[in-house]
């Protein structure tokens, strides 16, 4: 059996899977809000952070760890588990001081990872991707390493404020000191990944893409860009390193303390989207996949390693080889989530209200959705700006409100993917608002492309469970085709609304303008 752990912003999920009969074995969740209320994280991130700052508490995720593992032992043979390998909230950094490897290295089974850990930080929280505080970082550090084009060409993104280089250089400036006593740095998913090893783990090309700092082409560090980020970084990164490479067998702490077989074999930690393209069955070009998770995404397979200079897209590693692209929008579930409690709706009342309006009144209300500041485009949003067909803002019933919204998330979607260049033939669906009928029923009609959902829902920690097979020498075609399986009748597109839908998406995109030009929101 092999095991995926995904780490992701609200959850820690685990994944059991058995290639011998293509079966998923075991499913367990650690809700970080719920289950580990103490570390005052509600949506798994500390609240009220001051000028665009979002950082999360490390030790919160290895409690997550350790409570995780105890679930699953009740529920499934953890002995027969013969690789793990594991996903990451991208983006994350953690900051440590020299004696984590040390602590990593002799972990005592009878005592919790948070308390042996918990003098191992040189700073004490861990900025993650929802951080939108380091623009004057993405400037210096592009100023410093010959301009936009320059880093995008090397790293496959411009500098963008969530990604660890500038969030590192903020650092740096900031905490000097404390920048100085970090003996390393790594992402949320190789920090997992070394606690689980035992010692420091690699950062896969996946993970390693969304830093600013990789060489796309070489796959190492680039040192023009370590140079314009902060001094003696290299010293502080793990080695880059392909995700099915086998860094050795799991900790005795977890063998002792959950049964773990000795020999249990452990890879690299990717980053969430790349796991999930091998789990929605898409590491090879032809599928996109949209996550509807606490961001959302659009990403594929790429043939080749195509860049997007006005820097709303990425280009990360594919974990199978090759090349995927990304684009990520900070307003996802947050954004649903804030309207359905704005309107007091349940997540069914709040499906039966998309699924309820009439054909008649598609993309006729226009709404920017945007609750708090994007980035996909990057600006500092307050609120929604609504536009009914009547000109004045609101005043719409709660039925089109969330049909605008929901809409306003798709053709924002729409427009920002045109750069990659890509015909959406077919989409796979997936992240926790995927279930949602209402919602996918207008991804099909927005985007006039047939939708697809998977049997399992959290596609990252299966692809996680698949990259851990792969590790051992399973194909990722034979894991795809016995794993990657879709549920349910495909969502066939309303194919009367394409002129709707072109026109929406044109007005849609004037509107963005001219807030965005005014300036405010
Ligand atoms: P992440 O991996 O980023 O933690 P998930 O993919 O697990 O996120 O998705 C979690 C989100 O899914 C929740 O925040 C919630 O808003 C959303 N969600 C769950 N059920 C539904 C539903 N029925 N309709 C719409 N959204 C839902
Ligand atoms: C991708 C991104 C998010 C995080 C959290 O660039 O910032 O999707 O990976 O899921």
């Amino acid at each position: 059996m092999f095991l995926g752990l995904d780490s992701s912003t609200q959850s820690l999920t685990a994944i059991v899977l058995d290639p011998a009969t293509a079966g998923v074995v075991a499913e367990c969740r650690i809700g970080f809000g719920q289950d580990l209320p103490q570390f005052g994280s509600p949506s798994g991130f500390l609240p009220d952070g001051e000028e665009g700052e979002v950082h999360a508490n490390p030790l919160m995720w290895l409690a997550a760890l350790d409570l995780l593992m105890d679930r699953l032992r009740q529920v499934c043979d953890v002995s027969k588990i013969k690789a793990v390998a594991g996903s990451g909230q991208q983006h994350g950094s953690v900051y440590l001081n020299q004696s984590f490897e040390t602590v990593i290295g002799a972990l005592d089974a009878s005592r919790d990872l948070e308390n042996q850990l918990v003098g191992c930080f040189s700073r004490a929280t861990s900025p993650i991707w929802m951080d939108t505080s380091t623009g004057q970082e993405c400037k210096e550090i592009a100023a410093a390493a010959g301009g936009d084009a320059m880093v995008c060409q090397i790293s496959g993104s411009v500098a963008v404020e969530r990604f660890t280089g500038p969030q590192i250089r903020k650092f740096f400036k900031r905490e000097n000191q404390a920048y100085e006593g970090t003996s390393s740095i790594h992402l949320v998913g190789s920090f997992m990944a070394s606690v689980l090893v035992g010692k420091s783990a690699n950062i896969d090309f996946g993970d390693g893409a969304g830093m600013n700092l990789m060489d796309l082409a070489s796959g190492d560090w680039s040192d023009v860009l370590l140079d314009a980020t902060a001094p003696e970084l290299r010293g502080k990164l793990p080695a880059l390193a392909s995700a099915t490479t086998v860094l050795g067998v799991i900790s005795p702490y977890f063998v002792k303390r959950y049964g773990f077989d000795p020999d249990c074999k452990c890879a690299l930690f990717t980053g969430d989207n790349p796991a999930s393209l091998v789990g929605m069955g898409a590491t090879e070009p032809g599928n996109i996949v949209i996550s509807l998770g606490t961001s959302d995404t659009f990403f594929a397979a790429m043939e080749s390693a195509k860049t997007d200079l006005n820097g709303y897209g990425h280009v990360f590693g594919n974990p199978a080889g090759g090349f995927m692209s990304l684009i990520c929008f900070r307003n996802g579930s947050l954004a649903r989530e804030a309207l359905r409690d704005e309107l007091g709706l349940d997540w069914s009342a709040f499906e039966a209200s998309a699924l309820a309006v009439t054909r008649d009144s598609a993309g006729e209300n226009l709404m920017l959705p945007f609750y708090g500041p994007e980035i996909t485009p990057r600006f500092d949003f307050k609120r929604p700006v609504v536009r009914t067909v009547h000109g004045a803002d609101g005043g719409l019933p709660a039925s089109l409100q969330v049909r605008a919204l929901l809409e306003g998330q798709f053709l924002n979607m729409r427009l920002h993917s045109k750069w990659m260049d890509v015909p959406v033939r077919k989409i796979r669906l997936t992240g926790g608002a995927s279930q949602n009928d209402g919602i996918a029923g207008l991804v099909a009609d927005v985007f006039q492309a047939p939708v697809e959902r998977l049997v399992t829902g959290n596609s990252a920690a299966l692809g996680a469970a698949m990259i851990a097979a792969a590790s051992q020498g399973l194909e990722f075609s034979t894991l795809e085709r016995d794993f990657s399986i879709s549920s349910g009748p495909v969502i066939h597109p309303d194919r009367s609304l394409a002129s709707t839908y072109e026109r929406a998406q044109n007005r849609f995109a004037e509107l963005l303008r001219d807030v965005m030009d005014a300036g405010t929101a």
